[in-house]
């Protein structure tokens, strides 16, 4: 059962994902969630549905949903984000909602995700659900089982959680370029019997390594780095 300090954590956590989402996506498409920092996000306690203990993403964060009727409602952003390594050191990467790696999406088995997948990119995108058992039409491999999604496009999956388990998600489109760019998050995906292999505490955390020259320009505020990163369009991470 969800207690009410649990569900007092959630609306907390939801309202500072809320403060810090600050892009109004096209008309038809709601406020999608952004995250400007790279610190440790508190976990998502369940709102709805079944209870189970969320995971705490290592330097990232959980992606917040909304329930439409029994969909679960996800937005991700394929987008150029910056992020800072070390202190000054600032790496133009590409990445979702602000974050690469991007945010972790978190469900229960038995739950039907909506998943929005809004292109931001300078080129086309997909996203595939590495792992996840769903129809062929849903699996995310450009040009094979969908059209790629053009920049500026939206592409919306649908299908049910089947299993839980660990899975991540990432693009199946120019993905050797994609990928080492920095686009990935995990997906993770709780059994329905809460009391499963249950843990008292849940991390998850990507680690992918990368080469950069130096002399990366550190200048200017976000928007102009991420518009030298729209103007340049780099196919390696690298300046
Ligand atoms: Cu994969």
């Amino acid at each position: 059962m969800l207690s009410r300090r649990n569900f007092l954590s959630a609306a907390t956590a939801l309202a500072s994902a809320t403060a810090i989402s600050g892009r109004v996506q096209a008309a038809s498409i709601p406020e999608a969630p952004i995250m400007e920092k790279t610190t440790v996000q508190p976990p998502l306690y369940p709102s709805s549905g079944p209870d189970y203990r969320p995971v705490v993403t290592l330097n990232g964060w959980t992606l917040p949903w909304r329930m439409n009727d029994d969909w679960k409602e996800f937005h991700l952003i394929a987008e150029p984000v910056v992020r800072e390594f070390a202190e000054g050191m600032k790496a133009f990467l590409w990445g979702y909602n602000g974050q690469s790696p991007g945010p972790t999406i978190e469900a229960v088995e038995g739950d039907k995700l909506r998943i929005f997948v809004i292109n931001k990119l300078p080129e086309q995108t997909t996203i595939h659900w590495h792992g996840v058992l769903l129809p062929n039409g849903m699996d995310g491999v450009g040009g094979l089982n969908q059209p790629h999604i053009p920049p500026g496009k939206t592409f919306v999956y649908e299908f049910e959680m089947k299993h839980s388990g660990t899975f991540m998600y990432h693009p199946h489109s120019d993905e050797m370029v994609q990928m080492a760019m920095g686009m990935m998050g995990m997906i993770v995906v709780h059994p329905r019997d809460a009391s499963f292999r249950r843990v008292e505490r849940d991390f998850v955390f990507i680690m992918s390594s990368y080469d950069m020259d130096p002399g990366t320009p550190t200048k200017g505020n976000r928007n102009d780095q991420l518009q030298h990163v729209g103007v340049e369009q780099p196919r390696i991470p690298r300046h």
